[in-house]
């Protein structure tokens, strides 16, 4: 069994989805977000600390906004800027802007302990470096847990809010005429970061061990 690794229930909604139920498995744990400006590395460490915790095979999901008209933010920033500001403030923000144009960007990580063929490596070792020297340490010896990485991206434009589903930013998030709170998990998945990186990472799961 797979462990799916978040406290977003809209995720887990779109894995299941995309996967089936009986391929995964929710596991809410709020993993530890490393300070860092790379969703893959924040990304890897979160799969490996959920890994050493579980002790069964993981992915985390790190997702983001990235509004080209704001330079990229709130990019790593979105989960924070969501709950301080919500998304009417983003869009009041936004609207004055020549260049609303915006991308979702999804990184998945998965880690089963196996030294596996990882992501090119190391994505994320300066990062990991930088983490361990601001806490005193220095970079442990030993190879890291090996961590596979897949990334999915989708772009759009940033609209005032339409539709009920979805979660997070999709009632401003427009692609091809409709937000992605006016489609359903199905439509989403067809189209969205998430399903980009869900396609990928089912792909490769699938002829891992063969
Ligand atoms: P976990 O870290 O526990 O998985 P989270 O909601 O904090 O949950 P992220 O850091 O990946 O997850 O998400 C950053 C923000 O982007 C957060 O406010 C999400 O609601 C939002 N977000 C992520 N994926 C999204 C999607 O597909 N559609 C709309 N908003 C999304």
């Amino acid at each position: 069994m797979l462990y799916y690794v978040t406290t977003n229930p809209g995720k887990i909604r779109e894995a299941r989805q995309y996967l089936g139920d009986e391929t995964i498995t929710d596991y809410d744990y709020d993993y530890p977000e490393i300070q860092s400006e790379s969703m893959k590395a924040i990304a890897a460490e979160g799969a490996r600390d959920a890994y050493r915790k579980l002790g069964e095979p993981v992915v985390v999901d790190d997702s983001g906004l990235f509004v080209n008209g704001l330079e990229g933010f709130p990019g790593p920033y979105s989960s924070y800027v969501e709950e301080k500001l919500g998304i009417e403030r983003v869009w009041n923000l936004v609207e004055p802007l020549d260049d609303r144009t915006a991308s979702f960007r999804c990184v998945m990580a998965y880690c089963d302990g196996d030294p596996f063929e990882a992501s090119p490596d190391p994505v994320d070792k300066d990062d990991r470096a930088a983490a361990a020297a601001s806490a005193g340490e220095s970079l442990e010896e030993d190879e890291p847990l090996a961590v596979k990485l897949f990334v999915g991206t989708v772009r759009g434009e940033i609209v005032a809010p339409r539709g009920d589903g979805g979660f997070g930013f999709d009632p401003i998030f427009e692609h091809d005429d409709s937000t992605f709170a006016e489609l359903t998990s199905e439509e989403k998945n067809a189209l969205s970061h998430r399903g980009r990186a869900l396609a990928k990472f089912a792909e490769w799961y699938e002829t891992k061990d063969s």
